[in-house]
């Protein structure tokens, strides 16, 4: 998809701020400072449009972009930062619930994963939670530019096996930095969603 128009509709913190049009949804999840805001950038083709930072917990809203006037993507929280009270972790739990548990318009997530990495417990945890949803999850495993190309199949081995992928989800190499697997994550996103 050829992207000509990308804008921040809303940084929501709870439902009645969610946006009401009746478009698709992708929604974006995985650890804190994995690389979620740099995957939505480089698919639509925009430096900074998703905020990014080196530091973790930049987002901390649910952050709805609308593409094409077509469909959405949103930007959730990572998880995983230590540096985070009780009472935060809470507030995000609920947060996660209150949307992935009752968004008509989410068609799948791209769970983003480390290439460089085992999966963590919480990236387990994140899979079967959008699972126990019956939703279609894409799991990108990103910074594919940080590892040598003999390191590939391996590491990617290892991520759908610690995740216990099911078969009918795609497990997509990918690189904000190179766009390396952005065609396939495009055609991939595009078969979930219903213009
Ligand atoms: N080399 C390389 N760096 C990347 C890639 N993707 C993201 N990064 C870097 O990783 C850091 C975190 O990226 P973000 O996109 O902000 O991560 P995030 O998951 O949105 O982080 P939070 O919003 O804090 O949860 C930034 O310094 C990015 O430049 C990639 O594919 N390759
Ligand atoms: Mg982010």
């Amino acid at each position: 998809m050829k992207v000509n128009h990308a804008e921040i509709i809303i940084s929501a913190a709870s439902k009645k701020q969610y946006p009401g049009d009746p478009i698709p949804e992708i929604a974006l999840a995985g650890r804190s400072n994995v690389g979620k805001s740099s995957f939505i950038n480089k698919m639509i083709q925009r430096k900074n449009l998703a905020r990014t930072s080196s530091k973790p917990g930049k987002t901390q809203t649910l952050n709805f972009y609308r593409i094409n006037e077509k469909f959405h993507f949103v930007d959730v929280p990572g998880y995983g930062y230590a540096k985070v009270s009780k009472k935060e972790r809470a507030k995000w739990g609920q947060m996660m619930e209150e949307y992935f548990a009752g968004r008509e318009q989410l068609c799948a997530t791209a769970l983003v994963i480390d290439i460089r990495h085992k999966p963590t417990e919480d990236d387990c945890m994140m899979y079967d939670f959008l699972k126990h949803f019956e939703l279609p999850v894409m799991v990108i495993a990103t910074k594919l530019d940080k590892i040598k190309k003999g390191q590939r199949n391996k590491q990617l081995q290892l991520i759908s096996s610690t995740l216990q992928m099911e078969e009918e989800d795609q497990l997509i190499p990918f690189s904000a930095e190179t766009g390396e697997g952005k065609d396939k994550a495009w055609s991939t996103m595009l078969s979930y969603m219903q213009f």
